[in-house]
């Protein structure tokens, strides 16, 4: 019966040590799921969509993060409101989002990041289905200094 006992506690102690081991080589899942998503080395993160400024720029976790290589409609323009909807309809305020900044656009400031944002259950690209839906422009003067410039989508809407 102690044998059987010291054995389980073996067993248990033997599965902690690998489950340590394990999170030490490749991180938690979270920051493995973050990796899978995230390009390059620069800032990425979970976040929580707070204010939708605009079409390319939201509040997230206290920072303003401007959509690489977007641009959405002005407040005096006339798609503004669509756009905004687009994005409140897509990302709406207190969800959960993941945020890739820029590699090439990394920012000295902590308040302002340029970078795709991922939302919705299937974390869909924001930047690019801004795009797809005809909600915003590229920013064709970035195509030479953003990370993302090579992604299929940038390349298809006028990065190529
Ligand atoms: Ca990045």
């Amino acid at each position: 019966m102690k044998r059987k006992l010291i054995l389980a506690l073996a067993i248990v102690l033997a599965s902690f040590l690998c489950a340590v081991y394990l999170l030490l080589i490749q991180g938690t899942p979270e920051s493995a799921f973050l990796k899978s998503i995230c390009k390059g080395s620069a800032r990425c993160f979970y976040g929580t969509i707070e204010r939708i400024t605009d079409g390319d720029t939201l509040q997230i976790n206290g920072d303003t993060i401007r959509l690489a290589l977007i641009n959405a409609p002005e407040k005096w323009e006339a798609a503004y409101e669509d756009s905004k909807s687009f994005v409140e309809s897509m990302c709406p305020i207190g969800s959960d989002v993941v945020v890739d900044e820029d590699d090439l656009q990394v920012s000295r400031s902590h308040r302002r990041i340029i970078a795709v944002v991922y939302c919705g259950r299937v974390l869909r690209n924001l930047n690019k289905e801004l795009l797809e839906a005809g909600y915003a422009k590229i920013l064709k003067d970035f195509c030479e200094r953003s990370e993302f410039a090579n992604e299929e989508w940038a390349k298809f809407y006028g990065c190529g």
